[in-house]
């Protein structure tokens, strides 16, 4: 097959979800195109089967927003006729999907078929912001087809957008031989040279994953047991974390490690990873963690209920409720037996349910699907 791939090119659950699948079926045979204003960063050029369509933005004066979605729409269309593209594929509705259906329909004699997956907050808070919403829920009803990469996320649609049907849910996907649990832990003593356990929590430091949350949860663990926290990824909330580390007076157990690509190795050094997200779909960062057989602590009021399961790999707390967070943390650091048995459920179930290879095999399946209807 043909495939075209639309996605944000920076570091981001979606971006990276992407950027795998295309990699995966490139290994897979097909021909994978990606179209984006960067290279996406988890980019491999050593692979063949693999095709970067760099999109470019006009700066003429007129235009105080430059028109990326037009370039980006004609560079699909244009691409699509010489390379007899079958499939555009567009991750994160706003604006990929729509510049999809608008190459769609300056290509009618193609019949190009337009797949959308939907990743999170373009639905929860893009997608239903008022002047976005008829255009996302457009952008959804258009394509030949629509994921969703949770359940979560699929009842969000429906509660959002009134489309219950027509989605299907495909699973975001991990190779277990990458995020695998650590032998020796050699970066586990770097980070926690006196025999601290290790916390992390991985992010992009926006408001909704509850930085706060997470600094105030590590300090109420940190009274009670000897641990140490990473911090990986960066954002609007660094500065909170900051400054919250300093007026705890904890900063000398907060390792800030910024944007990091190595990240399979780093949560593999961790004894348990900290999500307390007031909106996550899925939980990208979550899933790496649990399948290096870390345990982790999660919201119940999002995706995570289907990655983490609760008292077996990790708990599900309530938004905001840090003391509990806390209180199961410490249990499960403090008693060996039940950590093992945590970290070992975590890595097992993970693996399993979303394994790449079943994953990536759905999405072949429901681009058939698309082809031969
Ligand atoms: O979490 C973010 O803010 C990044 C966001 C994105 O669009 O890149 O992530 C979303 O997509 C990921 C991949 O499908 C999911 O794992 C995240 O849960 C989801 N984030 C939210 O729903 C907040």
């Amino acid at each position: 097959m043909k495939i075209g791939i639309v996605c944000y090119p920076v570091i981001g659950g979606s971006g990276v979800v992407a950027t795998e699948l295309g990699l995966y079926l490139a290994q897979r045979g097909h021909q994978v195109h990606f179209f984006s204003y960067a290279l996406p960063f988890r980019w491999d050029p050593n692979l063949q089967n693999l095709f970067y369509h760099q999109v470019e933005t006009s700066n003429y004066p007129l235009f105080k927003y430059p028109p990326y979605t037009l370039t980006l729409a004609a560079k699909i269309a244009d691409i699509a006729v010489k390379e007899d593209l079958d499939i555009v594929h567009a991750h994160y509705a706003i604006p990929h999907a729509i510049c999809g259906y608008l190459a769609k329909q300056m290509i009618p004699e193609k019949n190009l078929k337009v797949i959308t997956t939907l990743h999170g907050t373009d639905v929860t808070l893009v997608g239903s912001e008022k002047s976005f919403w008829d255009i996302t829920r457009f952008s959804i009803v258009s394509s030949d087809a629509s994921t969703a990469v949770s359940e979560h996320l699929k009842k969000e649609v429906c509660n959002t957008f009134n489309i219950c049907n027509d989605i299907e849910v495909i699973y975001n996907f991990i190779d277990p031989a990458k995020y695998k649990p650590c032998d020796p832990c050699d970066l586990r003593k770097t980070y926690a040279p006196n025999g601290e356990k290790l916390l992390i929590h991985m992010s992009n430091f926006r408001s909704l994953k509850r930085i706060p949350d997470v600094i105030d949860t590590f300090a109420k663990i940190h009274k009670k047991i000897k641990t140490r926290i990473i911090l990986i990824g960066e954002g609007p909330d660094t500065a909170t974390a900051t400054q919250m580390a300093e007026n705890y007076g904890i900063s000398d157990d907060i390792i800030f490690l910024g944007s990091r690509q190595d990240v399979a190795s780093i949560l593999s050094a961790g004894h348990l990873f900290l999500l307390p997200s007031e909106h996550e779909s899925f939980g990208l960062a979550a899933m790496e963690a649990l399948c290096c057989g870390v345990p982790a602590i999660g919201t119940d009021s999002t995706g995570l209920p289907e990655l983490i399961d609760h008292g077996k790999s990790g708990f599900l707390c309530k938004l905001g409720d840090t003391d509990d967070m806390a209180e199961k943390a410490v249990e499960l650091l403090s008693d060996e037996d039940m950590w093992e048995s945590y970290s070992k459920h975590a890595r097992k179930t993970v693996s399993e349910k979303f394994n790449y290879e079943k994953i990536v095999a759905q999405y072949e399946n429901m681009y058939d699907k698309v082809l031969n209807r």
